[in-house]
């Protein structure tokens, strides 16, 4: 049995089409169903359903064989103990700073606000600008807005949530997309199964 830890949302959605064609199609819908694992048209498959932030940690643990996770996510978690073998190029978006519209540049020292502090961290220490980080699990755009933070780190779209709040994106700190990982001892004791997933799911993004 293999066993892919997926997140509900938008990494589900853009997945699925992926999965498909790999002949792998869940039984139930997420989006209606409390189930937690959901099997699929291959018996030797079967999904799990969980946070995205948590896929790296159930993948590292072998409590799933693979996953599909944000590279912001895995830069977070510290993918080293993870085989990140390929770049599904799916939930696109970039992790970016942004600040109020009417805000000045960045200078030698900024508060920053964001759930990527690990990222965020080591992104201002390769400026020399030193940054006094402050964790927040979400609703990052409010923080200039009440003084909380000079600015943030997060990830933009359409640029649509910033603009809403008038915030502007400021500086690229990185092109981010989903990635396949596996867990490494999987990796050797599952190696046909996972290399012959690998394969099919190679040559469906090479024809995109
Ligand atoms: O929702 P939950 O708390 O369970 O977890 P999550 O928010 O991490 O999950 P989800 O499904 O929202 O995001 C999962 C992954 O999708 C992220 O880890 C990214 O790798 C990827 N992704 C791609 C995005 C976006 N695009 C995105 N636009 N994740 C979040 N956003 C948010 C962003 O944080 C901001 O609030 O959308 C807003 C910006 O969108 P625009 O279009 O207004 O710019
Ligand atoms: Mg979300």
């Amino acid at each position: 049995m293999l066993t892919i830890a997926v997140s509900k949302g938008r990494i589900y959605e853009e997945a699925l089409p992926l999965l498909e064609e790999a002949g792998i199609r869940p039984v139930d819908d997420p989006k209606t169903s409390r189930k937690l694992i959901l099997q699929t048209t291959r018996d030797d498959v079967q999904l799990v359903i969980i946070r995205a932030t948590d896929v790296p940690t159930f993948v590292e643990y072998g409590a799933a064989d693979m996953g599909i996770a944000g590279k912001d996510v895995l830069l977070e978690h510290g993918a080293e103990s993870l085989y990140e073998p390929l770049d599904l190029n799916i939930a696109t978006c970039r992790l970016m700073t942004a600040a109020h519209k009417d805000a000045p540049d960045i200078s030698r020292r900024v508060r920053v606000a964001t759930k990527y502090v690990k990222t965020a961290k080591k992104y201002f220490a390769e400026l020399g600008i030193q940054a006094d980080i402050i964790k927040l699990y979400g609703s990052m755009e409010l923080a200039p807005l009440v003084g909380l933070a000079d600015c943030i780190v997060d990830l933009v779209d359409t640029g649509n949530t910033l603009k809403a709040n008038g915030l502007e994106p400021r500086d690229l700190i990185m092109n981010i997309s989903s990635r396949l990982v596996v867990n490494k001892a999987a990796m050797k004791m599952k190696h046909q199964a996972i290399q012959s997933l690998l394969d099919q799911f190679e040559k469906t993004l090479a024809k995109r």
